[in-house]
């Protein structure tokens, strides 16, 4: 978990960059979101390295053990890439220099062949990705992580939206990020929350206009914490 500056200093960030956005959306369950974190728009070099900054200090804060990352195709790529860049040079990691490996979503059948390109799947491996709605990328991605042979060690997520997964009439009481928890026995790290967007309303009076449709929708979809 990222220290609580971090997370709102986070939260403005994807705001500035327009990556958090107020408005009306529908999520991929269907569900009318006052709100979306859109973060394949982290896509220029100064912001992509930025938001690395972030994970690695939410990964480093959370303490987990690990060994290498592990970033689901497509979008889990450059979040690994570019994360064990910004982990390469972090203080706290004295000089480790941490690999990282992702997967096609083809089965390449020439040259090096294989599903999965980078470093050699090994040891305890930190699963990297923007939000889980499903927890569809971090099923496949436990269970290629196992199939090599290593071990997952946790989920690392830039924004956890705690609201309760499942269909209209019925949503399961725990959100996708505590599913993945309970069923793989693994810690999801979040950079930041619902509660950080929250937080931030209650701060920007010109924001306020979008308080009552954010608090609204988490009363009927949110998680009872
Ligand atoms: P999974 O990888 O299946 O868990 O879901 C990732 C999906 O979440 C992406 O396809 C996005 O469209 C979607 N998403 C966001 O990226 N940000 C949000 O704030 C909300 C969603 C969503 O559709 O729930």
């Amino acid at each position: 978990m990222s220290s609580g500056s971090d997370r709102r200093a986070f939260v403005q960030f994807a705001l500035d960059e327009g990556v958090l956005r107020f408005g009306s959306f529908v999520t991929k369950s269907g569900r009318t979101s006052p709100y979306f974190f859109n973060a394949g728009l982290f896509n220029r070099g100064r912001s992509v390295g930025r938001l690395a900054q972030f994970y690695a200090q939410a990964l480093i804060n959370a303490g987990v053990s690990f060994d290498m990352m592990f970033g689901p195709a497509y979008k889990g790529i450059p979040l690994a890439t570019a994360t064990a860049v910004a982990l390469a040079s972090h203080p706290a990691m004295s000089g480790r220099d941490v690999p990282f490996a992702y997967n096609r979503k083809e089965v390449k059948d020439h040259g090096e062949g294989g599903v999965l390109v980078g470093a050699p799947l090994q040891g305890k491996v930190v699963i990297i990705d923007d939000v889980i709605t499903a927890g569809t990328s971090v099923r496949e991605s436990v269970d290629i992580i196992r199939a090599a042979g290593a071990e997952p060690a946790a989920v690392l997520i830039a924004m956890d939206r705690m609201e309760r997964a499942g269909a209209e009439g019925a949503l399961s009481p725990h959100s996708a990020v505590q599913e993945v928890q309970n069923l793989y026995g693994l810690p999801v790290i979040s950079i930041a929350s619902l509660d950080d967007i929250m937080a931030l309303l209650r701060e920007r009076h010109d924001f306020a206009q979008y308080q009552d449709a954010v608090t609204t929708y988490r009363d009927r979809y949110g998680i009872k914490a």
